[in-house]
């Protein structure tokens, strides 16, 4: 493992434990450690990369099959029918790990547990 390895590529090596909702070949899904609502849900591909414009097709693909699975798992398990999906890039962007990820965020409206994320 390099200095520069992310706490995704931790995870992905098994030397950081996570709560899985979804695994194949290509992708990862697991619940963020700092959810903006109950069920917020991380999606990566297992390819090392760290901006969404630098992954291969046949990550960027998987990853295309896998978002509705998750969100159907996401809106199952929150018993939601609304949620934001948000992928960041760069830190000016609010990217903080810098390995490819898709936030799930289930909209909570009842709780009041809007979401916090703004653009720019
Ligand atoms: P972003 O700002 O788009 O790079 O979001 C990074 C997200 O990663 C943030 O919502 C918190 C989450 N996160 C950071 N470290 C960990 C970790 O060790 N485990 C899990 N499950 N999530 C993490």
């Amino acid at each position: 493992m390099s200095d520069t390895a992310t706490v995704f590529d931790k995870i992905l090596d098994g030397e950081l434990p996570c709560h899985r909702v979804y695994e194949d070949e290509h992708v990862l899904a697991f619940l963020d450690i700092s959810p903006l609502a109950p069920g917020h849900t991380l999606v990566i591909p297992k390819q090392r990369k760290a901006f969404l414009h630098e992954l291969d097709d046949e990550y960027a693909a998987a990853i295309g099959r896998a978002l509705p699975r998750i969100a159907r798992a996401v809106m199952a398990a929150s018993g939601v029918d609304q949620y934001n999906v948000l992928q960041n890039n760069g830190r000016g962007a609010h990217q903080a790990v810098f390995h490819v990820h898709f936030h799930v965020i289930p909209k909570i409206e009842h709780r009041g547990l809007g979401i916090s994320w703004r653009p720019g």
